[in-house]
């Protein structure tokens, strides 16, 4: 059964009503997001899907902003859901408009967008097409970015928002065998005072969280405001992330690691221009990630032949590969990789390898890590025998 239906024939059911699929409006599907492994015996491994091969290895993903996961049609649909207008007369315009030229373009576009999502139905409807999606590209674990500032600045409950995707999760657990939770990021634009409300505002559902994150605007808002704010963050059991040298320059990255006490960088392509951060950063294992297709489409990078994640590899940064926002960058966690080796040349060996960091950068538990690290061996076995 798909929880969405978003064919741009199919009839707009009134608002509040499910697209399809079921309502989540209890809990009784959830899981804790981290513990725990498939018991069903499938063979889960991104290996089986359509019984071949996949082109790209099994992967976790550790830099995904569910919001950016909002294809033309899903917004379409979710406003006649909602009775939403749309500055937008039609998916392909909508689309069209999906051309940037900095973060700030980007940012504009997606936090537009985000007002058809009002209820917990709309967010795991959302989740739901993105896993769907991610499944078929070969994702077995995912920490999953959400932005609550977003939406309770639209009065939606923050708890609609994560009912509906830990719903989600917990079915791509059933379904798929895909691991993983939630990673609550503050809008780094705002007052940090509103990152702090929006803490305390979830502070007795942390067991649903694996962890907050800093994003949105980066130049301009470095990180040195949020250090109270990570620190409670910390104190409530979260692990700790955030988006650093993405536009901003590598200091961004060092106060992260210094003041923020993050345990991995999002992005952090910016690094390398700092040699005394990046030997800092693989002496100490700190994870980049990293998002190629993002970084082409923000102009971050002028030409993906260009990307800088073939030097990273070879200055021994612990360096993974992620979508992003993939319905607005123009591919999922499994076009990434794809995009790696059909531009920078990267045989299956260095995406075996970056399909390991993944596993070793998450915050999956060591039994878990052990399954997916044997999961990418598998994979790139099946390789060589095909
Ligand atoms: C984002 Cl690519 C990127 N950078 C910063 N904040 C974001 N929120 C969503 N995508
Ligand atoms: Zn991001």
């Amino acid at each position: 059964m798909t929880a969405i239906d978003t064919s741009p024939t199919t009839a707009a059911p009134a608002p509040g009503t499910p697209l399809t699929g079921t309502t989540p409006t209890s809990s009784d599907h959830l899981r804790s997001p981290l513990s725990g492994t498939s018991s069903s015996g499938t063979d889960f491994s991104g290996s089986h899907l359509s019984g071949t091969v996949l082109a790209t290895p099994p992967t976790a993903e550790l830099h995904l902003h569910v919001e950016g996961t909002l294809e033309p049609e899903l917004v379409f649909a979710l406003a006649d859901r909602n009775d939403v207008d749309l500055p937008f007369a039609s998916v392909d315009e909508l689309r069209a408009a999906y051309s940037f030229g900095s973060l700030q373009e980007f940012l504009d576009l997606y936090y537009a967008c985000t007002a058809v999502l009002q209820t917990a139905q709309d967010f795991h409807d959302l989740a739901w097409a993105y896993l769907e999606r991610a499944h078929a590209q070969g994702l077995r674990h995912v920490e999953m970015f959400f932005d609550p500032q977003a939406h309770t600045s639209r009065d939606v409950d923050v708890d609609e928002v994560i009912d509906g995707l830990t719903q989600a999760l917990g079915e791509a657990r059933e379904r798929f065998g895909i691991t993983g939770g939630l990673i609550l990021c503050f809008l780094r634009h705002l007052p940090v005072g509103d990152a702090a409300a929006t803490l305390e505002s979830v502070a007795h559902r942390a067991s649903d969280l694996i962890g907050v994150g800093l994003d949105s605007s980066e130049v301009g808002f470095p990180p040195a405001a949020f250090a109270r704010v990570f620190d409670r963050a910390r104190a409530l059991g979260l692990h700790v992330v955030a988006h650093a040298g993405e536009e901003g320059p590598p200091s961004y990255v060092t106060d992260a690691l210094d003041l923020l006490r993050v345990e991995r960088v999002d992005h952090g392509v910016r690094s390398l221009e700092d040699d005394a951060l990046v030997a800092r950063l693989v002496a100490d294992r700190v994870p980049l990630t990293v998002c190629p297709l993002s970084n082409l489409r923000l102009a971050v990078v002028s030409d993906l032949a260009e990307h800088p994640l073939p030097r990273m590899l070879e200055a021994g940064l612990l360096v993974t590969v992620n979508s992003d926002d993939p319905a607005y960058f123009g591919g999922y966690v499994g076009d990434n990789y794809e995009a790696l080796r059909d531009v920078l040349g990267l045989d299956d060996d260095m995406l075996a390898l970056l399909a390991t960091n993944s596993v070793e950068a998450s915050f999956a538990d060591a039994g878990r890590k052990a399954e997916l690290t044997a999961e990418v061996q598998a994979w790139r076995e099946a390789r060589r025998a095909a």
